[in-house]
């Protein structure tokens, strides 16, 4: 009961930080870290439309996903075009949303701490696509 509790007030605060925006995610059909981050998009409200790709480098290089930047899977908000590189955490992408003039945002690498890897901590940083911090979570 304690559980389900906890679980119902993750899914009720996650809730607030989407619009359910659609967003479209490319990744590669075994990525299993990938799929994680695509539930904890739709468990945040999301509208998730995932396409497996034989190509990523290809796919990254269309949304023009800096060489440095690249992680597994990426994102593009269908609204507006905005690109979400990696593991971002759902808040980031709600911030990354509210500020259309920032083309992209990343989580380069694969970072432990990271929605489909392991557990926020409170130390993620994302990185806009110039490098600049963009947010912690
Ligand atoms: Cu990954």
């Amino acid at each position: 009961m304690k559980k389900l509790l906890f679980s119902l007030l993750v899914a009720a605060s996650s809730v607030v930080y989407a619009g359910g925006e659609a967003i479209t995610v490319y990744k590669d059909a075994n990525c299993g870290c990938c799929e994680g981050w695509v539930e904890h998009l739709r468990e945040s409200g999301y509208k998730v439309n995932a396409i497996n790709s034989e190509d990523m480098s290809a796919v990254k290089k269309r949304l023009g996903v800096p060489e440095k930047l690249a992680s597994c899977h990426t994102g593009v908000a269908e609204a507006s075009g905005q690109v979400i590189e990696g593991h971002v955490p759902a808040a980031a992408v709600a911030k990354l949303i509210a500020q259309p003039k920032v083309k992209g945002v990343s989580a380069p690498g694969m970072p432990l701490n990271a929605p489909g890897m392991g557990k926020l901590d409170g130390t993620l940083v994302t990185v806009d696509f110039s490098g600049k911090a963009f947010s912690k979570d």
